[in-house]
């Protein structure tokens, strides 16, 4: 599914990515937070059905590595701007599971106190900014928070979550022009999970390597597999490091895939017939807990005890959010524009 080689011209060239080393540690935590984030949404999943979450939901089950390798690489007090699909991402950032859950269930001690919702979810302690419900239109915002940390004289990143369909949009190609021109510290990140509500890849774009968006600026580009938390963290050095540097920005393409449907009312019927298999037999959580044993020799009955703290976790959140006080819709509008005291 991944295009050859996209490039030989010099500045394009692939990164040389195999000295970036990681430690035991660092691939444990990687595991843990790519099992939260799974074992969190297929309670939400479960949620939803039973009405307890109502409104949209877009689920990140499968492409937890891209979140979880890129969160890796990048530092606090760096920019994180996302889409809808972001849950999984806000975790990753550091949001809990039970501010993440507790907004999902639209109660008073969500992310943002129930007001926000699956779509909204953003922390500016930990200088996350979005999910935003429209389709590209959050790319040039990270565009701005670039420019800020450049202006400012800070040598922090802004990273933008965006998918194979954003990519599409108007605002988009002006936010990659605007950064290029001015040399501005961002990373574009596509994942690219091959559809686009039910339209596949091939059905809406002409290329299908969406970090080629990048050669009509001029601007660092490569396309990655983003199945492996090791794979996905070292794309992600090489790409911040390059916005860090003073370089200039970069687009990356993760490779990946969404288990379920575009939302929660979504059958997804229009795959082709094995590809979810096709895709399953490359799971993130299960690339890294094969990793885990093989590199590191971390037992099985180890991995198994993490894996029911981390369910026992889920469940916390679960009920946190089940018990917790509905949001205040006479609050509604005081979140909106300042900060108000809670
Ligand atoms: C401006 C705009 N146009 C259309 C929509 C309807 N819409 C919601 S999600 C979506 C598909 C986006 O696909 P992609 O960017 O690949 O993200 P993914 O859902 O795969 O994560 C569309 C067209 C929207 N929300 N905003
Ligand atoms: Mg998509």
């Amino acid at each position: 599914m991944v295009d050859s080689n996209p490039s030989t011209d010099a500045k394009m060239a692939l990164p040389q990515l195999d000295d970036i080393a990681y430690t035991e540690e660092q691939l444990l935590h990687w595991y843990r937070q790519m099992r939260l984030i799974r074992r969190v949404e297929e309670q939400a999943a479960k949620a939803y059905m039973q009405k307890k979450i109502l409104g949209f939901c877009h689920l990140y089950i499968g492409m937890e590595a891209v979140a979880v390798g890129a969160e890796a690489a990048l530092r606090p007090d760096d920019y994180v701007v996302a889409a809808y699909r972001e849950h999984g991402q806000a975790m990753a950032r550091g949001v809990s599971a039970r501010a993440v859950m507790a907004e999902l269930f639209g109660k008073s001690t969500g992310v943002n106190k129930g007001i926000g919702g699956s779509m909204h979810m953003g922390s500016a302690e930990h200088n996350f900014f979005g999910g935003y419900g429209i389709v590209g239109g959050h790319v040039p915002l990270a565009v701005g928070a670039a420019f800020a940390a450049k202006y400012r004289g800070e040598d922090k990143v802004a990273l933008v979550y965006f998918g194979d369909g954003a990519a599409q949009q108007g605002a988009f190609y002006e936010a990659l022009e605007l950064a290029q021109l001015w040399s501005l510290p961002v990373v574009f990140l596509c994942e690219n999970n091959f559809y686009a509500m039910g339209t596949s890849l091939e059905r809406q774009s002409y290329l299908t390597d969406m970090s080629r968006r990048g050669d009509g600026v001029g601007m660092r580009r490569w396309q990655f597999r983003g199945f492996d938390v090791v794979d996905v963290y070292r794309n992600m050095m090489a790409a911040v490091e390059h916005a860090r540097s003073g370089q200039g920005p970069v687009i990356v393409e993760a490779v990946t895939y969404r288990y379920r449907g575009h939302s929660m009312s979504d059958p997804a019927k229009y795959r082709k017939e094995g590809e979810l298999d096709e895709f399953k037999a490359k799971d993130c959580i299960d690339s890294a807990h094969e990793r885990l044993m093989s590199e590191f020799g971390v037992s099985a009955e180890a991995l198994e005890a993490i894996r029911k703290e981390i369910n026992a976790e889920a469940k916390d959140a679960y009920d946190f959010a089940e018990s917790s006080p509905a949001a205040d819709a006479s609050r509604l509008y005081d979140f909106t524009y300042v900060p108000t005291e809670a």
